[in-house]
């Protein structure tokens, strides 16, 4: 199963650039650029990576992120995670970043996307890997601060396919962003939003009514309402799950209680993505490989997984054929 996992192309639709951040490249930036960390290894760093939940992987997700300072620090970031992508088969990626966590730094909006922008189009010239960038708003912080960061991202909208939302998911519902999205909507923007990841079901109904967003990011507590997990299969909303990330936030104990099997038997459109690879023990592969030790997943299953992905991309029509 592993051999057959490897060999298959796949795509990926959700990882935040910020999370593929290695602890030797953090090292690295850390020393060139003078950015204390609180840490003197890699043993030291790997040891911190032992999460409760979402916030306490935030508060270390975010504190890495100051090491980034030049849009060379965002180039090499980004090209450490194509050559990941080249490791794992992924033939296109769809990656989110986060340009609050680093205007707030005093770092330009164009110093981050040029570096991640200019990684990508070195991976279709170098690799023939395609892919999209997806901007997220944090939702811990106002939605005035949002339309902010909305206004920065239109001199690069040839750059950026999509508009997002992350970050602390408890008491930020995806009503608080209502008028931003739909700014971002009648610019053209396509929308996601995580939503279902810690909090209940009922923020996937907001991020599905309020903000109309064409994929969920995570969605996993959407097996708590019937109708909803209904809904879901009419309109083939996709989900874009993220087993590895569930298990390190502790929002299944373990693989085994994992629900992405039920969900798929169900007929959701279900797809398998790896968040922060960098911080969650393993790229997409893994993510895979660690759910078929687990669950009773069959080729079938996997490929089908596969097609969601690419189904579900933001590729235009006329690609997908080429890739499905
Ligand atoms: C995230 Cl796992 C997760 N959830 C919400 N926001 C995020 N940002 C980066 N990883
Ligand atoms: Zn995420």
């Amino acid at each position: 199963m592993k051999e057959f996992i490897k060999k298959l192309p796949k795509a990926e639709l959700h990882i935040h650039i910020e999370g593929a951040l290695e602890p030797d490249l953090m090292f690295r930036l850390a020393t060139k650029n003078n950015i204390k960390i609180p840490y003197q290894t890699i043993e030291e760093v790997k040891a911190a990576y032992n999460f409760t939940n979402l916030q306490s992987f935030l508060d270390i997700y975010y504190a890495g992120a100051n090491v980034l300072i030049t849009k060379n620090d965002f180039y090499d970031m980004t090209w450490a995670y194509i050559l990941k992508c080249v490791e794992n088969n992924i033939i296109h990626t769809e990656i989110f970043f986060d340009p609050q966590t680093h205007t707030s730094r005093g770092i330009s909006f164009d110093t981050v996307i040029l570096g991640i922008s200019e990684a990508l189009k070195d991976a279709k010239e170098k690799y023939s890997i395609t892919s999209n960038i997806i901007m997220c708003f944090l939702r811990h912080l106002s939605q005035e601060e949002a339309f902010k960061t909305f206004e920065e991202c239109l001199s690069h909208k040839d750059k950026i396919i999509g508009i997002g939302l992350d970050s602390s998911e408890l008491g930020h519902p995806p009503s608080k962003f209502k008028e931003v999205f739909q700014k971002a909507k009648e610019e053209g923007f396509k929308l996601v939003a995580h939503a279902g990841e810690e909090a209940d079901y009922s923020y996937i109904y907001e991020a599905l009514d309020l903000l109309d967003i064409q994929r969920i990011d995570h969605g996993v507590q959407a097996i708590n309402s019937a109708d909803l997990m209904q809904r879901l299969k009419d309109e083939q909303i996709p989900l874009t799950v993220c087993p590895n990330s569930n298990i390190e936030l502790k929002v299944f104990d373990n693989y085994k209680q994992h629900n992405i099997k039920k969900l798929l038997d169900y007929g959701l459109n279900v797809t398998v993505n790896s968040d922060d690879p960098a911080y969650f023990k393993g790229y997409l592969n893994d993510n895979f490989i660690n759910l078929c030790e687990n669950i009773d997943l069959t080729k079938e299953d996997i490929i089908k997984l596969i097609r969601n992905s690419f189904n579900s991309s933001f590729i235009s029509q006329e690609f997908k054929n080429e890739y499905i």
